[in-house]
């Protein structure tokens, strides 16, 4: 009783003396660095005005939808590509070539087929190449449609299926000395794939480093080079989530090369930096018929004009290769930036788009996230749809509200859980008329 007490104490001093050492680090760490502190506080949010989508320069109005077609939404989505992503690249797709490497016709205990297709992105170069796995319903009548999420960590990590092809190569964010086997499963957690093909969708998955590493702005690896046809000292240069964005274009290429799937019914998702890139995919390539936005925060869904959480400055201080070098220069003047996220969101409209938040995410700003939501709803309504749907304020938590688009903030942190897809396949149904 007594030792057990003593430990317990023991226990609890070095846990003290473990928060007191990294609070004096983070101090340490924040006294060397010139970018503030995080906000978190709802009272220190400053003053701000949103660009309207639907004023043009000049000051007058947007007030068709042709007009927004033809005059806000070109220079709008212009915009997003010199001051914060660049150009979402062409590349030579005469050079893009996909080859089944594997087929599973009883994967998920007999419900499910999965295919691999490897997607050569400069074939006959063997690299840089990227494997897509797919999981198609067995019962399915007619071709169905499906959702495109890229992982973080291999395709591998996604399930427990010891026949799951691991990548291949050391990326940044891997160890090199690792196995695949090491990690298989390890972010099973965040893909609800039974529930998934219950419903009636396939799924398919990518390693976001295999279309290219995640690595700071020399632009030189994966699909970088093969951007030929842009000048990396202009404005417009794209970034590397462009590149990924770009691979996920040639992931639905790929998709419609696929009988079972309707690749006219494709959502493109994402988690965090991947749903910054799947806002931006979503944005740019067309044939995408919604998009889910899981946690993007800062440079995704959330404001930037609200600093709150992490901001435009951090971003850019933690990520340089993510944006271009002009969204550099507007860490200490966001109100400088002639967009702002809510105009990302309203480039998707008319089509469907659900933005998720997480309560104990606050470094992604789950109140920035929705009023990107809400802010983007007159473009919506000015396309004919319900926008949306009249929501005014943030829902209390694990509520999903809203119409074309649609926001929740499920409870707990940074992630992407049962929760979050059967909102997501509910959101689905609704897209689909399912
Ligand atoms: C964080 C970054 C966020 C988000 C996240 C992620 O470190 O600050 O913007 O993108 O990474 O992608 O996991």
């Amino acid at each position: 009783m007594l030792r057990s007490h003593f430990s317990r104490l023991k226990s609890v001093t070095s846990y003290l003396a473990a928060i007191l050492a990294s609070s004096c680090l983070a101090c340490a760490l924040y006294a060397a660095d010139p970018i503030a502190p995080p906000n978190y506080d709802e009272e220190k949010v400053p003053q701000f005005t949103l660009p309207d989508p639907l004023v043009a320069p000049d000051g007058s109005k947007i007030e068709t939808p042709e007009q927004w077609r033809e005059i806000a939404r070109p220079r709008i989505l212009e915009l997003f590509k010199t001051e914060m992503f660049g150009q979402f690249p062409e590349a030579d797709l005469s050079k893009v070539k996909f080859e089944e490497i594997s087929t599973k016709p009883d994967a998920l205990n007999g419900k499910a087929t999965r295919k691999e297709i490897r997607i050569y992105f400069n074939y006959p170069e063997k690299t840089p190449k990227a494997d897509l796995m797919i999981l198609i319903p067995n019962n399915a009548k007619k071709p169905v449609p499906a959702f495109l999420m890229p992982n973080f960590q291999g395709n591998h990590t996604t399930t427990d299926d010891p026949t799951v092809t691991a990548v291949d190569a050391p990326f940044r964010t891997r160890n090199a000395n690792e196995k695949p086997d090491d990690v298989r499963g390890v972010a099973k957690s965040r893909w609800a794939f039974d529930k998934i093909i219950d419903r009636g969708y396939a799924v398919a998955t990518v390693y976001y480093e295999e279309i290219e590493p995640d690595k700071s702005a020399e632009f030189k690896y994966g699909v970088h080079p093969l951007f030929t046809n842009f000048d990396i000292t202009k404005d417009d240069y794209p970034a590397v989530i462009s590149a990924w964005a770009w691979g996920l274009s040639r992931a639905l290429d790929c998709l419609q090369t696929v009988p079972e799937i309707d690749a006219t019914k494709v959502v493109v998702a994402g988690h965090s930096r991947l749903g910054k890139t799947a806002l931006w995919c979503g944005a740019n390539d067309e044939r995408f018929a919604a998009v889910i936005s899981n946690n993007s925060g800062c440079g995704g869904a959330a404001l930037s004009r609200r600093e709150f959480g992490e901001r435009v400055d951090r971003i850019n201080a933690s990520f340089p290769h993510w944006f271009t070098k002009k969204f550099h220069t507007y860490g200490s003047r966001v109100n400088d930036l002639p967009i702002d996220e809510h105009e990302l969101i309203a480039l998707i409209a008319p089509r469907p788009v659900y933005v998720a938040s997480a309560s104990e995410d606050l470094w992604a700003d789950p109140k920035g996230e929705f009023l990107s939501c809400f802010y983007a709803d007159p473009v919506y309504k000015l396309l004919g749809t319900d926008g949306f749907g009249g929501v005014v304020a943030p829902p209390e938590v694990n509520t999903s509200v809203g119409a074309t688009i649609r926001y929740h903030k499920r409870t707990g942190k940074h992630d992407v859980t049962d929760f979050d897809w059967e909102k997501y396949l509910d959101f689905a149904d609704f897209v689909f008329g399912r």
